[in-house]
């Protein structure tokens, strides 16, 4: 039934928002959504998603051939993608708008050292407001595993659904035994929001993504929902291939949000049944302003309780000082200063690999952490 989900007092703010993005074509995250399809989290949380199986991202480390590291860093690709692109609908019951981040805003983390798999750390920066990017960079020193990537999003309206093109992609980098580095390109899927009709969005994943290794192994992901060759939602198959083939040595296939298998030998390739390992952070009251908690805490306070009228008073305010904060460096000609990374316009590393697969585009732009600051929970810019 159409707007099902939708409480009957927002459903005519439901049907106007649909009209709205129907004929819209860009960033979702000026459209005004109405209050039950708020979440109130931040989008430089997200990066977090890339690291709830810690020991999986530790695993590629010990793994001793190219062929077994590729194998590794697909294992744990496909097990972020659960967190990645279903654990809203789980926990807020669909998939909702988060709140869209300032210029500025920080997310730090960390998951800690157990069993000797090394502590994992977490820094996220929005480095564009308008449109929205995320900057994020995720390092297992003990392990020698650094991954650093970029996020924004295109998106259109098609029969129904919303068709969101990532923009922007990962490198890992991996430190060899014999003090040789080898690095892994990560291209993201492409997604489509539906079940809008209905009020309770929830998010499919479409075509292909790929891993390319510096190495010359190549897992190509590709993605299906209901209907297509499992006949199921979430179901995806890899190929791997190694170096100048295109004839592949793995097969995978499955349901990337519960169980996938070896073709070859049956056995289970991931299996993301078992609860994953939320991030730490901080307490709010020590974080600085920045801080995406602490920045948004009024908000997300009046999201959770359902006091909308207090949660739009809080980001008004927040959007206020941001819009005299540039009015503010625009007088004074000090353009913002972002904390930790910085804008390069191509990546060779990007480059090199995205040719080994003639991937699109063929440059990209990029955001380089910089190591001006330890990466801990507790660094303050
Ligand atoms: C599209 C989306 C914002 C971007 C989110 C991204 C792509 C961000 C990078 C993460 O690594 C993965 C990720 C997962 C999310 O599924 C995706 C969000 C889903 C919805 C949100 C829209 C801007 C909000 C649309 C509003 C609808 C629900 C009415």
């Amino acid at each position: 039934v159409a707007g099902e989900a939708v409480p009957s007092s927002q459903k005519s703010s439901w049907a106007s928002f649909l009209k709205s993005i129907a004929s819209f074509s860009g960033d979702l995250s000026s459209l005004t959504a109405p209050p039950f399809i708020l979440s109130p989290i931040s989008l430089t949380e997200f990066p977090a998603y890339w690291c709830e199986r810690p020991g999986l991202f530790a695993a590629i480390a010990d793994a001793k051939t190219e062929q077994d590291r590729s194998i590794a860093v697909l294992k744990w690709f496909i097990s972020t993608l659960k967190g990645q692109y279903t654990s809203r609908n789980e926990k807020l019951g669909s998939e909702k708008k988060p709140l869209n981040p300032v210029l500025g805003e920080l997310f730090y983390g960390h998951w800690p050292d157990q069993d000797g798999r090394g502590q994992t750390n977490l820094v996220v920066e929005q480095v564009s407001h308008h449109p929205p990017i995320t900057a994020y960079y995720i390092c297992n020193p003990t392990k020698g595993l650094a991954l650093q990537g970029h996020s924004a999003q295109k998106t259109s309206f098609s029969s129904g659904s919303i068709v969101v093109k990532q923009i922007g992609h990962a490198i890992l980098t991996v430190d060899l035994d014999d003090g040789n580095t080898e690095q892994f390109l990560i291209t993201l899927p492409r997604l489509r929001i539906d079940g809008l009709w209905y009020g309770s969005p929830y998010i499919e994943l479409t075509e292909t993504s790929y891993i390319q290794s510096s190495s010359g192994w190549l897992s190509s992901i590709e993605y299906k929902g209901k209907g297509y060759f499992s006949g199921r939602s979430h179901s995806y198959k890899a190929l791997l291939t190694p170096p100048g083939s295109s004839n592949p040595a793995k097969k995978y296939e499955g349901l990337w949000h519960e169980v996938s298998k070896d073709l070859d030998t049956d056995e289970v390739f991931t299996d993301v049944t078992s609860p994953k390992e939320e991030v730490t952070v901080g307490p709010v009251d020590v974080m600085h302003d920045f801080e995406s908690r602490k920045l948004w805490k009024h908000v997300a306070r009046g999201i959770r309780e359902g006091d909308y009228e207090a949660a739009s008073r809080e980001k008004s305010k927040i959007e206020n000082e941001q819009r005299q904060r540039r009015r503010d460096e625009q007088t004074a000609g000090t353009p913002w200063q972002q904390w930790h990374f910085e804008h390069v316009e191509s990546d060779p590393v990007y480059e090199r690999l995205v040719k080994l697969f003639n991937g699109a585009p063929p440059t990209e732009d990029t955001y380089v952490y910089q190591h001006n600051h330890s990466a801990t929970p507790s660094i303050k810019p």
